[in-house]
């Protein structure tokens, strides 16, 4: 049985869980006390699990994978048979990387000021916000583009991918960071869109339509 270690707040654990539920996959979830317990810092934790003390970690078996973005392309290539979320042709494949190296950069700037805002954690507001503001235009233009030719996704592609689960959780977690969406409306519409697709699950902050 898969194990997540996981933290319900976490933008990362919740791309993981998105993915898993979406490809009907049972696993089970290993409650990490990321605040105000700091167990991802914990000795035994960088030790034992994760020697960057970070959420989240996947174990499958004896494979154990740590960052979400490389657990999201090991998940769709093991587990979704049909090849949707992550399909095998080479210049999607090289858009969808793209745009995982892309969902660090939200993890940075929106996550780190969440966490401040969210925890009194120390965090450099005024390059967050900056740094924010550029992804959250680079992704705005992309979905634009894509938008003006009848498309909704990230790479392109006539479905959602890992790409879109990846720069996901953080777009949406945004007004939690204090950064207006209202400047993106291509991202906002692809949220909308996204929390629209059958089978979406909600986290604390981001709300299942629904219910
Ligand atoms: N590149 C990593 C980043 C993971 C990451 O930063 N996770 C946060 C939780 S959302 C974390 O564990 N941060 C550790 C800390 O802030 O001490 C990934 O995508 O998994």
């Amino acid at each position: 049985m898969i194990r997540l270690y996981d933290y319900e707040l976490s933008g990362n654990c919740y791309k993981l869980r998105l993915l898993l539920h979406w490809l009907d996959v049972a696993y089970e979830r290993v409650p990490v006390n990321f605040h105000p317990g700091r167990e991802h810092r914990s000795r035994a934790f960088l030790q034992d699990i994760n020697p960057l003390g970070q959420l989240p970690v996947l174990d499958d078996g004896e494979f154990r994978l740590r960052d979400a973005q490389a657990c999201l392309v090991y998940l769709a290539s093991q587990y979704d048979h049909a090849g949707h979320w992550y399909p095998d042709d080479a210049r999607t494949r090289g858009t969808i990387t793209m745009w995982l190296a892309t969902a660090d950069d939200l993890t940075r700037s929106i996550a780190a000021a969440r966490q401040h805002y969210s925890f009194g954690l120390d965090a450099d507001l005024a390059r967050c916000e900056a740094l924010a503001h550029a992804t959250l235009r680079l992704l705005d233009d992309a979905l634009a583009e894509t938008q003006a030719a009848s498309g909704q996704w990230l790479a392109a592609t006539p479905r959602p991918s890992i790409a879109d689960i990846a720069c996901f959780p953080y777009a949406a977690l945004a007004p939690e960071a204090r950064i207006d969406l209202r400047r993106f409306p291509a991202v906002q519409a692809w949220i909308r869109d996204l929390r629209h697709w059958p089978g979406f699950i909600a986290m604390p902050g981001i709300f299942d339509p629904k219910l």
